[in-house]
């Protein structure tokens, strides 16, 4: 029996829901998508039927009107069967944030019903390639003109980038104050001197687009500017604060499914004439998996709960969610390949890739060592 997190009916009937779309449309197409590299349209468009895109976005914007917790379970579910073609939705989550968190009520008008439907995709713009762990160091200028803003430079690693029809921008408006002259806008791709660059070929999460996007005096609309000049930092840092237990149940459905995939694979796995299960070296391997994901899950619906229940000083324990379940995914999903031995090495057997997914999440959103940082902070701070 799963460990009795006291769900309400509501957060079972979206697990459940989430759980038969990754069984039955995900997981059947996982290992194609992984191999081509392209990106998941037609699961997108099972996403957005579902009403998936809106689980964060209030009632009134044509959403669920649920929170954190939510996105976390739906986002884990989906994650078992493959964490790269979930990161259409939970990357659009995290360009979403900066809408919800602190847009005025005539943008938010103006976008979260669409993104709501999953009528387009949403990303966010923060890393640069000399700003990437130092995201106060960014380039991309903005500059005023008129009614607009003009934006020339270039973020990498963008997420949905390309995929994507809203993208939440930080940006220099002042380059004398550091991350305190940075400024939020929210950047649509068919604004003139907006650009898609290089696509990543990437190790793992091969269903995401992780695009360049390049302004080339990219004209802005003022009445696009989230916040006023000089919170670009706030936003970005708020919003993480917000989306990092997101990577951490993307880490957590990673654990998950290469875990289910281990133990039914030692369950059926005949060596010395009994299944490997029966050996004391592999039920221990299965033991510790099974502990730390648990306790990776406690603490990662806590940490939503505690968020959803508005609050103050979330960066800590969002940051920990985020610390703890990525590194718990990279050990449970090497000690499957283990499990799986010569097999859990070829790319006929599903379980490296699980392997190969679950590194990002100790990378993005913050490295993990940025997220020690952070907890360090917040514990110098009191
Ligand atoms: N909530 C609210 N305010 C915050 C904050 C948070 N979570 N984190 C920082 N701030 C504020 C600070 O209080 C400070 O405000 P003042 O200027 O008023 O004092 C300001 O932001 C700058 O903070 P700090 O001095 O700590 O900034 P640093 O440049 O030292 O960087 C880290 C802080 C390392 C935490 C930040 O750069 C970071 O998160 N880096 C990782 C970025 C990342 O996750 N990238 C992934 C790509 S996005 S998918």
């Amino acid at each position: 029996m799963e460990m009795d997190y006291f769900l309400t009916d509501d957060q079972k009937a979206l697990r459940d829901l989430a759980r038969k779309i990754a069984e039955e449309k995900i997981r059947p197409v996982a290992a194609q998508y992984d191999r081509d590299g392209t990106f998941p349209w037609d699961i997108v468009k099972v996403f957005a039927e579902a009403g998936l895109f809106g689980i964060v976005i209030p009632e009134e914007y044509g959403g669920l009107g649920m929170g954190v917790l939510e996105l976390a379970i739906v986002t884990e579910e989906l994650s078992k069967a493959c964490g790269g073609i979930t990161l259409a939705l939970a990357a659009s989550a995290l360009g979403t944030f900066p809408i919800l968190l602190s847009a005025n009520e005539e943008q938010q008008k103006r976008y979260l019903p669409d993104l709501a439907e999953g009528k387009y995709l949403a990303a966010f713009g923060l890393t640069e390639p000399n700003a990437g762990s130092d995201a106060g160091s960014m380039r991309t200028r903005a500059v005023r003109d008129c009614d607009d803003y003009i934006l020339n430079g270039s973020k990498i690693f963008i997420t949905n980038g390309g995929a994507a029809h809203l993208y939440t921008i930080i940006a220099v408006t002042d380059p004398t104050k550091g991350s305190r002259g940075t400024t939020a806008f929210i950047v649509q791709d068919d604004y003139p001197g907006f650009k898609v660059g290089k696509h990543e070929d990437k190790m793992g999460i091969r269903a995401s687009a992780t695009n360049e996007i390049i302004f080339e005096d990219c004209r802005v609309p003022v009445a696009n500017r989230i916040g006023s000049e000089g919170q670009g930092f706030l936003v970005a840092m708020k919003t993480l604060d917000k989306s990092r237990p997101g990577v951490a149940s993307q880490a957590l459905g990673i654990a998950q499914g290469a875990f289910d995939l281990a133990l039914d694979y030692a369950k059926h796995r005949f060596q010395f004439g009994h299944p490997i299960m029966n050996l004391q070296a592999i039920q221990f391997m299965l033991a510790d998996m099974a502990t730390s994901i648990e306790a990776a899950r406690a603490l990662l619906y806590q940490t939503a709960r505690h968020i959803d229940a508005g609050n103050k000083d979330i960066s800590r324990y969002s940051a920990m969610s985020k610390l703890m379940a990525s590194d718990v995914a990279m050990k449970v999903t090497t000690d499957a390949v283990q499990i799986f031995g010569g097999y859990g090495y070829m790319r006929d057997y599903p379980i490296e890739k699980y392997m190969r997914d679950a590194k990002i999440t100790q990378i993005y959103e913050g490295t993990n060592q940025i997220q020690r940082l952070v907890i360090g902070n917040t514990l110098i701070k009191g």
